[in-house]
């Protein structure tokens, strides 16, 4: 069922995935494991198709409406099945950079462990993220970032929150698929975590 769900998003079958995603679900696997084997593996096919120009940005947007329709129905399993915690954190994709999908997962893993999550969305400047955290008291800012061109970005909100006075009150948090642990070392960023589920434990650790 899983290997299915991959295939149709694969070919952008978005009423299938979403209607195999609803069979998963009532046949008792978890939203986890639906997300990750299922719609993120599909995901992770395209990614590499497109990479390989074997298929091109149509393709690969029909692919993610498919993943998004699905994951919706997950959204409300994943914070049902969450650990509650409290917390408030601002997340966006960089400045320059207009990929979402990850950066919605992270946000919906988040959500699931019961934090408050404020989306900025994407092509955000650094200074929005630190006026935000400012403004709408969070303890984490979170930037994703697709592009090795705009990684640099997150070098910039590190920057901005120091100018700001608020470096030692808020964590900042970076992933997406260019960026490293060695990278977050390097941008002096406090956590940089591979995936939206390691993200959204990290997040919660942070906040209790
Ligand atoms: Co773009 N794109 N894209 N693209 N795109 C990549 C990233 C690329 C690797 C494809 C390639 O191989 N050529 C390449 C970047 C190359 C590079 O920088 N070295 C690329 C390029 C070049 C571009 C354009 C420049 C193409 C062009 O126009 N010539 C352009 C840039 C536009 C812009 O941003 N300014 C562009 C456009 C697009 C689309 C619009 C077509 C579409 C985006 C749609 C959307 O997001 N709404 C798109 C897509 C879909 C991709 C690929 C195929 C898939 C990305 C994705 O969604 N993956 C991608 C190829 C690839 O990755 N193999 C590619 C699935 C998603 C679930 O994974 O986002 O990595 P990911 O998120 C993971 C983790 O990384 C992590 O959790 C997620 C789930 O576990 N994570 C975090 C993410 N953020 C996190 C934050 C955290 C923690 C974990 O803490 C805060």
């Amino acid at each position: 069922m899983l290997s299915q769900i991959s295939e149709n998003l694969q070919k952008g079958k978005a009423k299938v995935v979403k209607q195999l995603v609803q069979e998963a679900i009532d046949a008792g696997i978890s939203a986890q494991e639906i997300l990750e084997k299922g719609l993120i593996a599909g995901m992770n096919v395209v990614g590499e198709k497109f990479r390989n120009n074997e298929i091109f940005v149509p393709e690969v947007l029909v692919a993610a409406r498919a993943l998004n329709m699905g994951s919706a129905l997950l959204k409300p399993l994943l914070a049902a099945d969450g650990i509650k915690a409290s917390g408030r954190v601002c997340i966006g994709t960089v400045q320059g950079d207009l990929h979402d999908i990850g950066k919605n997962l992270v946000k919906m893993m988040m959500e699931g462990k019961g934090l408050e999550v404020i989306d900025l969305g994407t092509d955000v400047a650094p200074d929005t993220f630190v006026k935000t955290a400012v403004e709408q008291d969070c303890q984490i800012i979170c930037c994703s970032a697709l592009l090795t061109t705009t990684m640099p970005m997150m070098a910039e909100v590190v920057k901005a929150a120091e100018a700001a006075g608020i470096r030692n009150k808020v964590k900042i948090m970076i992933g997406g698929a260019p960026v490293s642990e060695e990278f977050c070392a390097q941008i002096g960023a406090d956590k940089y975590t591979p995936d939206a589920a390691s993200a959204a434990d990290a997040a919660v650790a942070f906040c209790a």
